[in-house]
């Protein structure tokens, strides 16, 4: 590997191109040990895997995983396919001794998450999932406030992730709306970055009580996926959606705190609102992705009459990640969370340590997922620990 990792990206959409993002400046503001080389880009579609592997600066591209994962000049490989494309390639890279990134969810189910695990452990190479909020530096600073035992005893875990983007019915059947592609809806794909900020910031789970609801039980077939979005036919045939549009659950953590997490995509005005509160006996935070540069921070230890929740401006070169990126109070946005989450990943290979959040809590997340689901079939609580 000399002092450059060769880097082969599988996805240019929306994730590929924030990874793409990632990959391009990571070495401008971080001191990197290893210099990853934007090797080759992978993609089904040739024309646009050629056009986007140009504009994002990919030395080349193929349009087969298989490819890509067994070129001799891959040192790793990175996965930002749609899920049900996760196991497979995940499993041939660490055979083909490849370090893995990979969006989250992990996979499908908890029986492929757990097989990718294994595949991973067993040929030893890093791996590392996509729970990026993690890397937030407001996230960064609450996780140092919880450590440092700022908060007390914690008692609450409140989380909402809010999104308003398939409300219209005649919005297409893209692939995040497909159960064979992605696993679930808003609890797979928004539930669980909530899920592993719990996990991180406060511990495990123990048990999961929830509920779902599918809105629009039916939506015309996509014929075209733009990012996020998609395009149907001018009367394009209507197919069932068999993912949750909306997903609530209760939990317990094993610490005895309490919690509760909302995942929706029918929020009506709210876009990415992720937000997330933690009480504990000596103190609050509350952290909303839409102002990620701030932090309210309620501490007890405050003087009497002045108590209240304050604004802590997160963009100071003291608080983490910053002093990488510009002067004091000259924020940061979503693009650069993923600088930070390849940073953590690239640091990692070369100090031959395994990075954080990785498959194991890839495999975490996905027993919650896996509960929550089996607690809205069954109509009652289940034990994490037993999925
Ligand atoms: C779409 O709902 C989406 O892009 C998710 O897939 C991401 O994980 C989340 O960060 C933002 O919303």
């Amino acid at each position: 590997m000399g002092d450059t990792i060769n880097v082969g990206l599988i996805g240019y959409k929306f994730m590929g191109k924030a990874h793409s993002f990632a990959y391009k400046n990571v070495s401008m503001f971080f001191d990197t040990p290893l210099k990853p080389r934007m090797k080759l880009l992978c993609g089904r579609d040739e024309k646009g895997v050629k056009a986007a592997a140009e504009k994002f600066g990919w030395e080349g591209y193929v349009t087969s995983w298989k490819d890509l994962v067994s070129r001799d000049d891959i040192d790793m490989v990175d996965i930002t396919a749609p899920s049900d494309a996760h196991k497979d390639i995940a499993i041939a890279a660490a055979e083909a001794g490849k370090h893995v990134f990979c969006e989250k969810p992990l996979a499908l189910t908890l029986s492929d998450a757990r097989e990718i695990l294994k595949a991973v452990e067993k040929s030893g190479v890093k791996h590392m999932i996509g729970f990026n909020y993690r890397r937030a530096p407001a996230v960064q600073l609450i996780k140092k406030l919880i450590d440092e035992g700022k908060l007390g005893r914690i008692f609450h875990f409140r989380g909402f992730y809010l999104q308003d983007w398939i409300i219209d019915p005649e919005f297409p059947l893209v692939w995040r709306l497909q159960k064979e592609v992605a696993g679930s809806g808003s609890l797979g794909d928004l539930g669980a970055h909530l899920i592993d900020m719990a996990r991180y910031l406060v511990g495990e789970f123990d048990e999961v009580m929830g509920m779902n609801e599918t809105f629009v039980k039916e939506r015309p077939m996509v014929s075209e996926m733009t990012g996020l979005s998609g395009k149907a036919a001018e009367g394009a045939p209507k197919a069932p959606v068999n993912v949750d549009d909306a997903t609530l659950f209760l939990f317990k953590f094993k610490n005895g705190a309490l919690g509760i997490i909302e995942a929706t995509r029918f929020a009506t005005g709210h876009k990415n609102g992720m937000w997330f509160e933690i009480n504990g006996s000596k103190g609050s935070v509350r952290f909303e992705f839409e102002r990620m540069n701030e932090l309210q921070y309620y501490s007890v230890d405050d003087p009497e009459g002045v108590q209240g929740f304050r604004t802590i401006q997160v963009s100071e070169p003291v608080h983490a990640y910053m002093q990488a990126w510009w002067p004091a109070g000259h924020v940061i946005g979503y693009e650069n969370t993923f600088v930070h989450e390849i940073y953590e990943f690239i640091k990692a290979i070369s100090e031959d340590k395994l990075p954080e959040p990785n498959f194991y809590d890839g495999v975490k997340c996905q027993e919650v997922l896996t509960a929550v689901d089996t607690s809205i079939e069954q109509r009652q609580w289940i034990k994490v620990d037993e999925v």
